[in-house]
């Protein structure tokens, strides 16, 4: 038999986040209200501020606060709140970007290239390079 949790209280019975929940068998599901995202991956449903998701790769709970931990090419905004693109091309050749790399573009995440002629431009990955 399941219990139903949007009967009782929120911040108890359901998550103080949960914005309109929706009763489930077993657990329950959030709508959430614009702005928010839905997370209902578990039993027990969700709503979690877009700004902690889109531009923060790993929310990190701080006391009151939160941090992020950023994805490969990224790094932490001085805000520490988001995460932001690396300029790798601003960066010193061999160093921040590819030695091969003859003419560097920077892009989110990572970096290609363009070659001279005579070479192949390798942008399969992140980190683009010249090869030949
Ligand atoms: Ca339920
Ligand atoms: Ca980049």
């Amino acid at each position: 038999t399941d219990k139903n949790e949007c009967e009782g209280i929120r911040g108890v019975d359901f998550n103080q986040d949960c914005h309109h929940c929706i009763n489930e068998d077993p657990g329950y599901r959030c709508r959430c209200d614009a702005g928010y995202r839905e997370d209902n991956a578990n039993a027990e449903g969700n709503c979690v501020g877009v700004d902690y998701e889109v531009d923060c790769h790993t929310c990190i709970n701080t006391k009151g606060s939160h941090t992020c931990s950023c994805d490969h090419g990224f790094e932490l905004h001085p805000d520490g709140k988001s995460c932001i693109d690396v300029n790798e091309c601003d960066g010193v050749r061999g160093v921040d970007y590819n030695n091969d790399c003859h003419r560097c573009n920077n892009t989110t995440p990572g970096y290609t290239c363009e070659c001279n002629e005579g070479f192949i431009e390798d942008n399969s990955t992140l980190k683009g390079n010249c090869v030949g």
